[in-house]
């Protein structure tokens, strides 16, 4: 380790809250699948900040509109429009079939107003007694780091001390249908879900899972919220994961992608009339719509779709699982994922991923382990097959046994 790595990790360390244990590579540059530490060793992300940089680090193009943006106008408030925003509504309703947008900041946000719209929509719309709006929810689910979030949480290290916490969430298993069933009320008003559980461990329902739930919510009247806010745009093969499932959602968060990396931007779509029931007053953000954000989210859709980073995910995906799952190791106990959305899990017996992505680390990789023994595998979505294939060899060395 370098003297400016060291120094560096040090003073983050003694100034710095200790709420993230990250490898110690210390980075300062990025393009496309690449990113360089201070020492100009270059890694391979295969994390893309979680899915936030898909269309590859600093995108030229997006770099440009933001650039163009901020030396024009970066915010007005809510209080005075702009002329960003209504082409931004107009290209991400188009691009998803939406017919309302609410634009936030981070993903936990439009989580956080998804759940105040659709208690709302309960109470006004399907004549749920006030205060009484039940949303089911999955075990082992993420949605973010609020408290109204964490309070629904069933991670203990993400809810462990916070309390209290709202009530008003039932927990079901993820991708079990009868549970889901069985836990219906006449209160339900929501099921928030994950179409990929990610945090979990890249976890894919069953086939036809998502097929039953969505005629149960049609059945009982219940809001259909998919939280893509990692698995959208274009992660698992698919400009949305519900596409995998042949099935609509009536509201679908996204964020991360949605700027590419470079600013918090995300949004609120809705193809039911949930987002209807928010009058002017009674939801908003300092930040939420500027028009910096929607120069940039718009610029962000915009090569998503031109570059088709969309097809090569899907096809760069089957590549690197195929590769993947041709790994002679015992220590792999699963190789599973959709598009370029990957996971590798290890053998509890292998003493944990974690060392894994060190090695990996070494050998100019740079992943995440997830809940222990697995290993998350997400680079940017412009990634070639020349390079899916040196990943792979990296791999390989790491993990054949
Ligand atoms: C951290 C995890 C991933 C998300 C889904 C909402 C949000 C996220 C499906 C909230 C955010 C981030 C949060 C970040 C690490 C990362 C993460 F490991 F925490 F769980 F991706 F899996 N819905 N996920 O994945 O969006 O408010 O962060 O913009 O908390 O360290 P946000």
């Amino acid at each position: 380790m370098s003297p400016s790595t060291a120094s560096l990790i040090e003073t983050e360390h003694r100034l710095g809250a200790h709420n993230y244990k990250p490898l110690d590579v210390v980075l300062s540059r990025g393009e496309g699948v690449h990113v360089w530490d201070v020492d100009g060793n270059r890694y391979l992300d295969c994390l893309s900040a979680y899915s936030a940089v898909n269309q590859g680090h600093c995108h030229p193009k997006i770099l440009a509109a933001m650039v163009e943006q901020a030396q024009k106008l970066t915010l007005t408030s809510r209080a005075f429009r702009n002329d960003q925003l209504a082409h931004f509504y107009e290209e991400i309703a188009a691009l998803t079939g939406s017919h309302k947008v609410l634009p936030m900041n981070s993903g936990a946000e439009a989580v956080e107003t998804a759940v105040k719209a659709v208690r709302k929509w309960g109470y006004e719309v399907k004549g749920v007694p006030e205060g009484q709006a039940e949303i089911i929810v999955c075990a082992n689910n993420f949605h973010g780091r609020t408290m109204g979030i964490v309070g629904f949480s069933t991670d203990p290290d993400a809810r462990v001390g916070f309390g209290p916490f709202a009530p008003g969430f039932r927990h079901v298993p993820f991708g079990d249908i009868d549970a889901f069933r069985n836990v219906i009320t006449e209160n339900t008003v929501a099921f928030l879900i994950e179409p990929i559980q990610g945090e979990a461990g890249v976890l894919i329902p069953p086939v036809g899972y998502f097929t039953s739930v969505r005629e149960l919510c049609t059945q009982h009247g219940i809001t259909l919220i998919l939280d893509e806010i990692q698995t959208g745009l274009g992660r698992t093969g698919k400009l949305l994961a519900e596409e995998h499932e042949g099935i609509e959602a009536d509201v679908t968060l996204v964020g991360k992608a949605l700027s590419g990396g470079f600013y918090p931007v995300s949004a609120v779509l809705s193809n039911s009339e949930v987002l209807g029931v928010l009058k002017p007053g009674q939801h908003g953000s300092t930040f939420g719509g500027n028009p910096l954000a929607c120069a940039i989210a718009r610029a962000a859709l915009k090569v998503l779709v031109e570059e088709d980073m969309i097809g090569n995910s899907a096809r760069m995906g089957e590549r690197f699982q195929a590769g993947l799952k041709g790994i002679r190791s015992n220590i792999i106990k699963d190789v599973r994922g959709r598009g370029l959305m990957l996971a590798v899990e290890l053998d509890p017996a292998a003493g944990g991923a974690r060392k894994y992505c060190e090695a990996l680390k070494e050998r100019g990789i740079l992943a995440k382990d997830t809940h222990g023994d697995t290993i998350r595998i997400a680079p940017p979505l412009v990634i070639t097959g020349d390079q899916v294939d040196w990943a792979l060899e990296q791999f390989e060395a790491v993990l054949r046994t």
